[in-house]
């Protein structure tokens, strides 16, 4: 597979021709509304309208009151509510693997010097909500290469934090713990592949994975791990948390598909938090211009 570096990536490319009008849009309503009124979740309003519906921001309260962590908790609201056991400062990442520069780092050294970026994203939930989220992160194919991956990392391995103390979900053997979630290499790759720091312009709340979570908007939801300490370089695909516990339900791509059902519901349709109406489902979560390139020759059947 051939990967791009990011400098032969021109800017149209890296956020989706879709999304780039509509960015520079969010950029100009940010901008007319000030840096005080950004850091409000009263912007999350305004910010709304200045879009079309499709990827009209959700409601920052919904963002952060609807979760699924289950490291915090099962149930939508109990991750909000033991938000403050996580303690994410100080925060460390350790890069492991075939790599030539492995290494433990603070998460300050470990973003720098990497910049910001803000990409409004589809988020898609297997149990059929989605969600319309304005991150800010890291597109992951600036900062892999820093770690110089060897020709045997096919894989990329992300593991959450283990700690029962500070994430009192894991002192119960709902799911084998820690949460641990991969891609493949040229997944990882991906220009649209981020690891979001935050969202709404803010840090992300420890609900929503802070303060490091993995964002790949053409997959569902559980492929988005939060609250990342370890990166691993492998070989072989990594033995992902839902894939071990439900094979036949979740597979190691988890890429959205309507056509594809869950083996207890259909995955046709979806209800966008705050919508009435229930939504078509779209193939790679709207993003298939972009991504249906990794799979070709694939079975989507098989390889769900
Ligand atoms: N470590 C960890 N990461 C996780 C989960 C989890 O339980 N633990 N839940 C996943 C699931 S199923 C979804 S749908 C998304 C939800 O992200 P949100 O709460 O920001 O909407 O996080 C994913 N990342
Ligand atoms: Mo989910």
């Amino acid at each position: 597979m051939l990967i791009k570096k990011p400098a032969d990536i021109a800017p149209s490319e890296i956020t989706p021709p879709e999304l780039y009008s509509r960015r520079r849009e969010f950029l100009k309503s940010a901008a007319t509304l000030g840096a005080m009124a950004l850091l409000s979740p009263f912007a999350s309003d305004t910010v709304a309208r200045a879009t079309d519906d499709d990827l009209k921001p959700t409601p920052y309260k919904d963002l952060t009151s609807y979760n699924n962590f289950v490291e915090l908790g099962s149930g939508k609201t109990a991750p909000a509510r033991y938000a403050g056991t996580l303690r994410s400062k100080p925060w460390r990442v350790a890069v492991e693997g075939h790599c030539e520069k492995p290494g433990a780092y603070n998460l300050e050294d470990f973003l720098s010097p990497h910049k910001t970026e803000e990409r409004i994203y589809r988020l898609r939930c297997v149990e059929t909500w989605s969600m319309v989220v304005p991150w800010l992160g890291i597109p992951l194919n600036t900062i892999l290469p820093r770690f110089k991956p060897t020709a045997d990392a096919k894989y990329v391995e992300f593991t959450t934090l283990l700690d029962p103390e500070r994430m009192p979900g894991q002192r119960v053997n709902l799911l084998p713990w820690p949460y641990v979630e991969g891609l493949r290499m040229d997944e990882a790759m991906h220009p649209l592949t981020l690891l979001a720091t935050g969202l709404y312009g803010k840090e992300l709340p420890d609900q929503n994975g802070a303060p490091l979570r993995l964002v790949a908007p053409w997959k569902y939801g559980f492929k988005s791990i939060k609250s990342i300490v370890k990166i691993r370089f492998t070989d072989r695909p990594p033995r992902t948390t839902w894939n071990l516990e439900a094979s036949d339900e979740y597979g190691f791509y988890a890429n959205v598909n309507p056509n594809v059902d869950h083996p207890r519901w259909s995955q046709r349709k979806e209800r966008r938090i705050g919508d009435f109406f229930r939504r078509d489902t779209l193939l790679f979560n709207g993003y298939a211009d972009q991504v249906a390139g990794l799979y070709t020759g694939m079975d989507l059947r098989k390889n769900f």
